[in-house]
Parts: structure tokens; sequence; C-alpha cells
């Protein structure tokens, strides 16, 4: 018997046929959430610790981004005491549901539709909770499956959709960090297409995010941040207040604790404005109203800080990063960007210039901003992001998307964490 992801049976829908036997592409259920706006709970992990639970929750949160970014609906996880609208777990042998586990092998989860939603994983597979090549059972693409039916989607015969019954069919694209196109037909003709940027910026564009607050020791680094950039060690740092963290890495287990940003940069005072690091010296700068910090890794460089007077710099930027084939460090503030030269230590001429004409739906105010380790670049205010791609040259649609989410090896997943 061929090992099905899931115990969902499309002979009761008869929907991968239509009436002149014609296969059809993908296979809708009747129903589909009323709501755009989903929360979900992870209940429990395999062996129910904390690590590893931390561990589903990336990848599950990995396997939502899949849907989310084909799609109007954005996912939170709930908090304790919140309202989920579909729990996450693992289970073994009958649970109650009329549909009982079959031990190791045979199916492997199933799903419920909506308005249930909920997700069961037969907790005597073993599974593999991170990217792994192995014999064990993938968390992440059989979450990214069971949750298409969780969002009303049935069973594809296309081939690379992640929506076909059988395993091997979908391990193939374990990997996958966009949907087939099949996939994405199938979940736009539920949900409609991506909002246009406009949908998410009404009031954002207006909105400035209020100062980070650097008296308590923050719980998660989801934001507001105060900066963002990659150190000369290629690790990406965050900062708000007199904290930093450093991201998680793949591998990493854990959330990423707060530490104080003197411990790391002696000489550096806390609620920096604006961080980079130089592709041509490696050197991190940091801004702070006037005034300018150049570190080597963690030791500041003589004569540092300086006033940044007379450089043609704006005091207090928002966001800093480095930019474009030539690597030329940016730097934000309001509704315009200055391309600086760190040689020189000058503004080029013809700078500032405004944002909106060169950076096609980038918000003004912004909060902090990086090009990543990926080359794409990110910019962050109010609790979102946009990203934007450089052959592009404008933000893809679906963005700007909740930071909480996708950047949750910050160690934040619900919206309420980033005080907005
Ligand atoms: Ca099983
Ligand atoms: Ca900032
Ligand atoms: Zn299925
Ligand atoms: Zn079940």
């Amino acid at each position: 018997m061929d090992d099905l992801v899931c115990g969902f049976d499309d002979s009761v829908l008869d929907a991968t046929h239509d009436s002149n036997g014609r296969v059809k592409r993908y296979s809708l259920y009747a129903s589909k959430w009323k709501k755009k706006h989903l929360y979900y709970r992870i209940v429990n992990s395999p062996h129910d610790n904390e690590a590893e639970k931390y561990r589903v929750q990336n990848t599950v949160a990995r396997a939502i981004k899949l849907w989310s970014d084909a799609s109007p609906l954005t996912f939170y996880e709930a908090k304790d005491g919140q309202k989920a609208d579909f729990v996450v777990k693992f289970i073994k042998g009958d649970h109650n549901d009329g549909y009982p586990f079959d031990g190791e092998g045979g199916i492997y989860a199933h799903a419920f539709f909506p308005q249930d939603g909920d997700v069961h994983f037969d907790n005597d597979e073993i599974w593999a909770l991170k990217q792994e090549n192995s014999p064990k059972k993938d968390l992440f693409i059989i979450a990214a499956h069971e949750l298409g039916h969780s969002l009303g989607l049935g069973h594809s015969k296309v081939d690379g959709a992640v929506m076909r019954p059988k395993y091997r069919d979908i391990m193939k694209h374990k990997d996958m960090e966009k949907l087939s196109a099949d996939d994405t037909a199938a979940i736009q003709a539920v949900y409609g297409p991506c909002p246009k940027v406009e949908y998410w910026l009404k009031d954002l564009l207006k909105r400035r995010t209020k100062p980070a607050i650097s008296k308590r020791r923050p719980s998660t680094c989801s934001g507001p941040f105060d900066a963002m950039f990659m150190g000369a060690d290629m690790r990406t740092y965050v900062m708000r207040g007199r904290y930093y963290w450093r991201l998680n890495e793949e591998k990493m287990i854990g959330r990423p604790q707060p530490l104080l940003i003197k411990h790391r940069w002696p000489g550096l005072p806390g609620n920096v404005n604006a961080a980079v690091t130089s592709y041509y010296t490696k050197r991190t700068y940091f801004f702070k109203g006037d005034r300018l910090w150049r570190y080597n890794n963690n030791i500041l460089d003589s004569s540092f800080p300086i006033k940044t007077k007379g450089t043609g710099l704006p005091k207090n930027p928002d966001a800093a990063l480095v930019w474009g084939p030539k690597n030329r460090i940016v730097i934000f503030r309001g509704k315009k960007f200055w391309v600086w030269n760190e040689f020189t230590r000058k503004v080029d001429p013809g700078f500032p210039k405004l944002i909106r004409k060169y950076w096609h739906g980038v918000p003004n105010h912004l909060d902090a901003a990086l090009r990543w380790k990926n080359g794409i670049t990110y910019f962050f205010k109010s609790g979102y992001y946009w990203k934007f791609e450089d052959d592009f040259e404008k933000t893809a649609k679906c963005y700007p998307r909740p930071v909480a989410l996708y950047w949750s090896s910050c160690g934040g997943t619900s919206l309420e964490r980033y005080g907005t």
C-alpha cells in the first residue's frame, strides 16, 4: 500500500474528475474561512518538550507562509488564553474524532475543512521537525499539505502540487519555498489573489512607530526595531532599546535571548537610530542623533564616535542598508534617502532623493532595513515588513507582511507582541 499523506478521502467529493471525465487540476471543498486573519495554536510536539515545540512552531510557520504568501490570508499564533481558529497537534490511535490513526505508516496526518481546520499528526510516525535528509516523516511538507485542507482545498493530480495525495510525490518538494502554480491557483480560487500593497498601507503610511521601550528586558525582538543589520560575521542582529538579539540560524534551537548592547559593543549607547555593515571594509556603523560609531567587529575604531555635522547626513536617521551592485551605503530618514560614502565620509552629490520615486511601495518613516544574506532587501515598519527584490525594483504584491510570523526566529509569533 502506498503511504498516504492524509486520511482525506477524495472519493467522497469525487472532485478530481468533472462530469466529462477530464482530470481537473485541483479540487476545492465547499467550505472556506469567512475571515482573512486566522489564529492557530500548536498544542504539543511529538515528545512534548520546549525545544522541540519551538522547532514545530518554526516549521509550521514555514508551511503556513507558503499559503499566506500566495493569498490574502494572514495567520497568527494564538497566545495563551486566546481563542484559536484551528489547532495543530500530535496524537496517536483513536482520538475521538471519528478518524483513528493507524500506527506507524499508512496515514500520517489529517485535517478538517473550515470552519474547523484542525490539523492532527499521527504521533506513531517519527517526525523530522527541521530540514534534514532522513527516513523520518517530513513535518514541513506534510504540514503544508494538511494546511491546504484546513483552508478548504482537496487533492490535486498535478505534478509538483503540495496537494497531491501521496507522500512520495510531495516529498520531492520538501524544500519548496513557494507553492506550485496549481496550489496557488487553488488557494486564489477560494480566497482571491494577493492583496495589493495599498490594501495594507492605508493607515500604516501615516503612522509613526513609537520609540522602543528600553527600561524593561523585552521577551521578544519582534518589533518595533531600532535597527537591523548583518554583522561582519554574517549573522543577523536586531536592536531595540538597550538590547540586541542575534537571529537564529536554521539549525539552532531555543528562542534567542535579549542581550545588552554595551556588553557586545563597548561604548555604544542604546536606542540607536540605524546600523549597517560596510560591504567593503566590514566595519559596522551605528547612527544615533548627530553621531556615528564605527566598530571593527566589536572593537570601537579610534577617533569614533564622530559628529555627522558637515557630512550631509541627516540627524536621527530611520534606517540604513547596503544597496545595489555597487554595495553603496544608503541612509533613510522620513520621506528621503541619501547615499553615503564611508571613505570620504560625505553624502554623494544629488542627495537626498524621495523614497517613493526610487523605492516603489516602500513606506516613509521606516523603523529599520537590511539587505539579507539571500540578497533580498527587507524594510521594517510598525510590525510589518516589505520585501524588495533588486531585479524587480518594486515591492512584491503580497507585502507588507507581519514581522512576527515570518521572522519568528526572532522569538515572536503573535500579533499582540509587537506593541503597535
Ligand atoms: Ca500512521
Ligand atoms: Ca531605526
Ligand atoms: Zn490530503
Ligand atoms: Zn484526528
